[in-house]
């Protein structure tokens, strides 16, 4: 069995923190990063937990991610809002823009949030439930590096690309699914490596293109997408919405720009959200309701709503605290020094 050590959240979060800050991070950058990856740990998503910090601070240490950079925002289109992170990770230029866009979904009904020039290591559902917290529906994309490849390639060309989608449900927690269009996530792929475990079959091929269980012969090879062709066309759309069409990266320019250093991915993040309110005006109460009735159908087949799985976790983390496995708890200690 894996050696472990548990903390409370409030543990957690100033583990986080002090190594943040003991490497350069700003006390706003720090407190942002130490607050989504122990948000991560709390509801159960180790992938974007704790672990992130080493990849934070060697991002630091290698020039790929400013530690102190001000976002900048721009009021391009009466819908339209950019955030421009300098360099930084995505959250505090997130963060800083969230009031504005807020507003522009609940003036216009619909509106969309680019967040550029953003190095991006988190989970979507964190960006998502702000918005479904104010009675939005949202939905978010990001690429990442190359290193998935489309379906009848063998080479690595896509990112990870996740796309997150919210639905608020009053008086409980939001329909969220926040899914990868890879196999699984990279993250999840290298906490197999780290713990020694092979990988489920179909995540991905060595090198030399066979399909592998060996998660060191995947990173080292590429990744596939879920799905087959579907989810490498999904994997295509967020390549080009938060590419090309907000003036950002794709995953390939984006491992270009990493220059082998190892750093997390360096591009954009697009965000569009929905104001029910403004789709139905007087009916928003009763359609919310009908939404319900989906969500019970699918809970009458045995079906588990996505994002459950996260809501039933948080309290029991909130009670008890989080196990963390000692070698990682020790990696990120030593961070502190
Ligand atoms: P998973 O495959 O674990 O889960 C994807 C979604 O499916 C989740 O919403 C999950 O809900 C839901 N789900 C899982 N099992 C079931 C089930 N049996 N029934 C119904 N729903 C289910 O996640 P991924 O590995 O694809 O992605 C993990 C994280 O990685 C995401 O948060 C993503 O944002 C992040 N990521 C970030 C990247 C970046 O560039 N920043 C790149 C790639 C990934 P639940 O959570 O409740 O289990
Ligand atoms: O797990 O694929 C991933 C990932 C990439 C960037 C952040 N997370």
């Amino acid at each position: 069995m894996t050696a472990s050590v548990r903390l409370t959240l409030d543990q957690a979060y100033h583990l986080a923190q002090r190594a943040l800050r003991s490497n350069g991070f700003s006390a706003e950058h720090a407190d942002a990063v130490a607050q989504n990856v122990t948000a991560g740990e709390r509801d159960g998503c180790a992938s974007h937990g704790l672990y992130r910090i080493l990849g934070c601070v060697h991002s630091l240490q290698m020039g790929k991610v400013s530690a102190d950079a001000e976002p900048e925002l721009i009021d391009s289109a009466p819908a339209i809002m950019r955030v421009n992170a300098h360099g930084a990770f995505s959250l505090v230029a997130y963060r800083r823009a969230l009031p504005a866009f807020v507003d522009k979904v609940k003036h216009n009904g619909i509106a969309a949030l680019a967040i550029n020039h953003c190095v991006h290591f988190s989970a979507l559902w964190a960006d998502i439930e702000p918005l479904t917290d104010q009675g939005l529906v949202a939905l978010a994309c990001t690429p990442s590096h190359a290193w998935v490849t489309p379906a009848g390639g063998s080479q690595p060309l896509f990112g990870t690309n996740p796309i997150a989608f919210g639905w608020p449900r009053p008086g409980q927690p939001p329909f969220v699914f926040d899914m990868a269009t890879s196999a699984a996530a990279r993250g999840e792929i290298e906490l197999h490596r780290r713990a020694g475990t092979p990988l489920p079959p179909g995540w991905g091929i060595d090198k030399e293109g066979r399909p592998s269980t060996d998660a060191a012969s995947v990173l080292a090879g590429a990744m596939l997408t879920f799905g087959g062709h579907k989810g490498s066309a999904l994997a295509a759309m967020v390549e080009l919405l938060a590419g090309p069409l907000i003036g950002d990266m794709t995953s390939k320019e984006s491992l270009a720009f990493d220059n082998q250093t190892g750093s997390s991915p360096y591009g954009g993040e697009l965000i569009i959200a929905m104001d029910p309110q403004r789709f139905l005006g007087e009916q928003q109460a009763s359609y919310l309701a009908h939404a319900e009735t989906l969500f019970n159908d699918m809970r009458q087949q045995g079906a588990r709503l996505p994002g459950e799985r996260r809501f039933r976790q948080r309290p029991q983390s909130e009670q008890h605290g989080i196990e963390l496995p000692q070698a990682l708890y020790d990696e990120i200690e030593a961070l502190c020094r």
